[in-house]
């Protein structure tokens, strides 16, 4: 009987009977989402875009965070039911009434349930929607190109998961609501983004801790490319992972984990969230590398989500590096590959 595979953010560890595990389904065809709408949301997260450090949950105020941190934006791909459901997520909620607009206007503030139905919609979506800016779905592979199942508020730990039966991510609400910040609720979206590219990715322990960086590297960079796309400030550290999620257990600056922790393969204690931290930094120096060259960040992610089509599910950290070094040499050319292999050798990883 396998295991169940759960993927989480990395806090309390999530207590879920086994059970059979299958591959998830191959990628589905989207449906017909050309509905569109507006949507007020943060923009990744409050403390990211004030840097205010000092912001407070207070138990899910509606006036704990300035009005100046939220944002009216398009919602794009809707099926057009009033429900925020459409071509990249469905969302789901059994705490709160499901947000419903025949206008597709979904106005709320973060103390109304509706208001993390509505990040989880805009954030997955747009993270597809990055997806396909990059080429997949488009004139490369599709990468978990459907209607993907976003359970919010389902669990009630600080926590939040991926699994592959059934495919679909659950969003926390403990501490500060999970899908509050949109790098947990883009990270937890990171591992359906593997296990669409490799079913079944992630039985070994480096596969399992390149999941959690992979997680933590997309919800930095969709991120940041979202801020860019749409002007907002990006006001912390730009490689802090979950700014406002992590408040509540961690001390100021907050923020999760971080892609810059300056570990090596000698620090690693077998743990997928710490160990992941190795591999992250290898992904955020990369991109690093490319900018010196000239190379935007959308040609190294572009080079990285297609290397991971390569990973066994099993990979170690040296034959996924080796897979990368030989996606960047065949995309970006001998100077980009260069920049990927001495970003690997910093974390003492080689191949
Ligand atoms: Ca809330
Ligand atoms: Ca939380
Ligand atoms: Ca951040
Ligand atoms: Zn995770």
């Amino acid at each position: 009987m396998a295991r169940l595979r759960i993927w989480t953010i990395g806090l309390a560890a999530a207590a879920v009977a086994a059970t059979g595990v299958t591959a998830p389904a191959g990628a589905t065809k989207p449906g017909s989402g050309s509905s569109t709408g507006s949507a007020r949301i943060f923009m990744v997260n409050p403390v990211q875009s004030s840097g205010d450090q000092s912001l407070a949950d207070d138990n899910d105020s509606a006036t704990s965070v300035p009005a100046s941190d939220y944002v009216v934006v398009p919602l794009t791909h809707l099926d057009g039911s009033g429900y925020l459901r459409g071509d990249y997520a469905v969302v789901q909620s059994s705490t709160g009434t499901p947000a419903f607009s025949k206008s597709n206007e979904f106005l709320y503030n973060r103390h109304d349930d509706q208001f993390e139905q509505t990040m989880a919609y805009f954030w997955v979506t747009q993270a597809q929607t990055y997806l396909h800016e990059l080429g997949f779905g488009e004139r490369l592979p599709g990468v978990l190109n459907q209607p993907f199942d976003v359970k919010v508020d389902q669990y009630g730990g600080d926590n939040s998961y991926m699994t592959d039966k059934p495919y679909r991510v659950r969003l926390g609400k403990g501490g500060v609501d999970d899908a509050e910040d949109a790098e947990v609720i883009v990270h937890e979206y990171g591992h359906a983004v593997h296990a669409s590219q490799v079913p079944g990715f992630g039985t070994s322990l480096d596969a399992g801790s390149i999941g959690e960086a992979f997680g933590d590297y997309l919800g930095v960079t969709v991120g940041l490319d979202a801020a860019a796309q749409f002007g907002w400030p990006v006001r912390t550290d730009p490689a802090c992972v979950a700014d406002w999620d992590s408040i509540s257990y961690t001390a100021a600056p907050h923020c999760l984990r971080t892609l810059h922790e300056n570990l090596t393969v000698a620090d690693r204690i077998g743990e997928v969230h710490f160990d992941g931290q190795i591999w992250s930094q290898a992904l955020w120096e990369s991109r690093l590398g490319y900018q010196a060259l000239g190379l935007s960040t959308r040609a190294w992610d572009t080079t990285l989500i297609d290397s991971q089509f390569g990973y066994a599910p099993d990979t170690s950290f040296s034959a996924a590096a080796a897979t990368t070094y030989a996606t960047a040499l065949r995309r970006d050319g001998q100077a980009a590959a260069d920049v990927v292999r001495a970003a690997f050798a910093a974390r003492g990883i080689t191949f």
